[in-house]
């Protein structure tokens, strides 16, 4: 039998990862080296497949230096840290984790919009600091008659749109193009889409294309009602824009999973009583990440067993030889 190939890992994965692939294959652990730029020098002419995720960045500097690479499974259906264009020319496969985190990350965006409208967190604190028996926690805003927006209507947007029906609230949407088989409000602008809605929901994918899209003047047309929630990428939203707006009630408040410069956040924005912020925990449930971690393994052991990725990305479709 030919030699198990030899596996990059850029940062510690899921456990379910780490034991699947050291189970089968030569594994290399970068972020585990004394001095990960030797130990990549040494490996790199037999690295054949990486594994990614979080923030640790593929990008085309890297691809170059592993000429012998097939294969590149990121962990997490975003895979913007991920030079995609560079892998496909190349020819090296990139493998996402997509709709086994769909219903997670639809769950928290929906909480995200009641958590920010009702005051959830606030209210918590409000009665840990012992003020209730001195006074009711002030009234809120409400989810009745509200309209939602919601930028991608993608595999994730529609599982929000699915759930917010239940809800009973009229939907919005902007994207790339109509969707003929939904019968949401389509916008053909997103500050169209701003304007007529109360709570904007950011579901698109981040990278160079989708960067800093809500900005002062997508804000201002979301008005002083307005909600923003984002549970895609923080590259989307222009953060100072946003804690600019916030403070000078421009919209009323907002929901945040994900941020600029994540893990850290601005101190200015964290200081904001209208914002609810999140440390990116939209798919981080044990079953979900459990889910994600069996779909990473199984793209790389299909493609090293000669089956194909299960779940190739759009800039690098697959399509057995004939
Ligand atoms: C993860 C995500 O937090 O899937 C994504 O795009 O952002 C999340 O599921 C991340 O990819 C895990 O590191």
């Amino acid at each position: 039998a030919a030699p198990p190939a030899d596996i990059l890992l850029l940062r510690r994965m899921h456990p379910l990862i780490e034991s699947s692939l050291d189970d089968r294959f030569t594994v290399h652990r970068l972020d585990r080296a004394d001095d990960a730029d030797a130990m990549l020098t040494q490996v790199a002419p037999r690295i054949r497949g990486v594994c990614a995720g979080g923030h640790a960045a593929v990008d085309a500097g890297l691809i170059a230096r592993l000429p012998k690479l097939e294969m590149i499974a990121n962990f997490g259906v975003g895979y913007d840290t991920i030079d995609a264009a560079a892998a496909a020319r190349h020819g090296v496969v990139v493998t996402n984790t997509p709709d086994v985190l769909t219903d997670e990350v639809a769950d928290l965006a929906v909480g995200l919009v009641l958590a920010t409208l009702r005051r959830l967190p606030q209210a918590d604190r409000y009665l840990r600091a012992g003020h209730w028996p001195k006074a009711p926690f002030p009234l809120t805003a409400s989810l009745r008659g509200r309209r939602i927006g919601i930028l991608g209507l993608g595999r994730i947007g529609r599982a929000i749109a699915r759930r917010l029906e239940g809800f009973e609230v009229a939907i919005d949407y902007h994207g790339r193009s109509r969707q003929a088989d939904v019968a949401y409000t389509y916008h053909d602008t997103l500050i169209g889409l701003a304007r007529a809605v109360h709570v904007l929901i950011v579901v698109a994918p981040g990278g160079a294309e989708t960067r800093g899209l809500i900005g002062t003047e997508v804000l201002e047309a979301l008005g002083p009602e307005g909600i923003l929630v984002n549970v895609a990428r923080g590259s989307l939203v222009d953060e100072a824009a946003l804690t600019a707006a916030l403070k000078a009630g421009t919209i009323h408040a907002a929901g945040l999973d994900v941020f600029e410069n994540e893990p850290h956040v601005p101190s200015d924005l964290a200081a904001l009583d209208n914002a609810v912020l999140l440390p990116h925990v939209g798919s981080a449930s044990e079953y979900t990440r459990a889910a994600m971690a069996q779909l990473v393994v199984d793209n790389v052991v299909s493609w090293f067993e000669g089956r194909g990725p299960l779940t190739p990305v759009a800039e690098t479709p697959w399509s057995p030889r004939a």
